[in-house]
């Protein structure tokens, strides 16, 4: 049986990631931060609170990480801990870099102080891309990022290849384009809106106050892209991927489908508030999952209508069950 490591399991992919590694047999042990006030909603909402391990951890401490790899002896460490919303990062920055970035090159280091043999994928971002280089964005795009959380990502993300280079170890980055599900965060502009979607078709809502929805992003299914993170670990050498779906959307064309899809039109709630426009904006992102597809026959498989309509129906229910 292989033992993985998973650090911000109580985030949206940690919960996807534990689902998915239980089903394949492995021993999950999840590092706990202590800080959410209910940490396990998410695991519970899959039913597998109860078969996951958890162990007391920080990325921004380098001892207490040393520790838990020396107790817990893992085959593979994924990690997926950040301060991981990009708007927060222009209010803190200096902790987004320390966890975002520093977090990662004390887990590598944990690593190689330890068990060198240790396979390790890093969770790095599109937001790297930021002012984008070229119309679609593969792992030979240059970078570019527009915020102090793609400026820490791709700290982490050159850590993840040196260690690689340096010291021989196996360290995967998969670049992941935006990826949702019903356990998005609140704060991210998907579930921001589904949820306000849902709020508003049972009258508790009014309006929606959004930010830049001229954005454009490449959206998938979370559920979709943990089984690629999955995969970079099993290949016979370490790389880089892009994970995406191919396709780019307005925050608006999200907005339509999502009111759409309870029978309202999005024009009638919407209202443009300044205080969610972003210092430096990411204008439009899309990605080319070519590598992904060819070398770990990786493919999205959930479509982006898909993907709204499901959200909507799993917020509908939470309210609804509430009520
Ligand atoms: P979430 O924000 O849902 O989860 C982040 C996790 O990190 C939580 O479990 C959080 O714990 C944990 N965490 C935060 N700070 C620390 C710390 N100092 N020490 C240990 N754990 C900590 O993120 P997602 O699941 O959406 O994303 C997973 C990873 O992938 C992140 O690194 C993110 O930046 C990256 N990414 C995400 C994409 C996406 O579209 N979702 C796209 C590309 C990259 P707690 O619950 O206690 O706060
Ligand atoms: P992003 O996701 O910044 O791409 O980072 P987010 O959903 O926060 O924003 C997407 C786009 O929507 C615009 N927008 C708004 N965003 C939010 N959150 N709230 C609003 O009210 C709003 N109105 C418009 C934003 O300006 C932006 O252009 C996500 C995170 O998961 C990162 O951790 C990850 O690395 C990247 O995706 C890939």
């Amino acid at each position: 049986m292989k033992t993985a490591l998973i650090t911000g399991i109580t985030g949206q992919d940690g919960a996807y990631l534990a689902k998915l590694l239980l089903e394949k047999g492995y021993r999950v042990v999840g590092l706990l931060a202590h800080r959410s006030t209910n940490p396990f909603w998410r695991l519970s909402y899959l039913n597998i609170d109860t078969q996951i391990e958890f162990t007391d951890g920080d990325l921004t401490d380098l001892s207490s990480l040393i520790r838990v790899i020396e107790k817990i002896e893992p085959d593979e460490v994924y990690n997926l801990a950040a301060q991981s919303f990009v708007g927060a990062s222009w209010q803190q920055p200096i902790l987004t870099s320390q966890v975002t970035g520093m977090g990662v090159l004390h887990m590598l280091e944990a690593i190689r102080a330890t068990d060198s043999q240790i396979k390790f994928y890093q969770a790095s971002s599109s937001e790297m891309f930021g002012l984008v280089q070229q119309a679609v964005q593969s792992e030979e795009t240059p970078f570019y990022p527009r915020s102090p959380y793609g400026v820490a990502k791709l700290f982490g993300h050159w850590m993840t290849k040196n260690y690689r280079e340096s010291y021989n170890m196996f360290t995967c980055s998969g670049i992941l384009f935006n990826h949702e599900s019903p356990l998005r965060g609140l704060e991210f502009v998907t579930r921001k809106v589904t949820d306000a979607v849902a709020r508003i078709a049972v009258g508790e809502q009014k309006e929606l106050r959004l930010g830049n929805i001229d954005a454009k992003r490449d959206w998938g299914y979370a559920g979709d892209y943990v089984e690629a993170m999955w995969l970079m670990l099993q290949q016979p050498n370490p790389d880089d991927y892009v994970i995406a779906t191919g396709r780019t959307s307005t925050v608006r064309d999200m907005c339509q489908i999502a009111f759409n899809h309870v029978g309202l039109n999005y024009e009638d709630y919407i209202v443009i508030d300044p205080q969610f426009y972003r210092p430096a904006e990411v204008d439009i992102l899309l990605g080319n999952p070519a590598k992904a597809r060819k070398q770990l026959h990786w493919e999205p498989k959930t479509s982006f209508e898909e993907l709204i309509q499901l959200m909507v129906e799993a917020d509908l229910k939470r309210i609804k069950e509430k009520e």
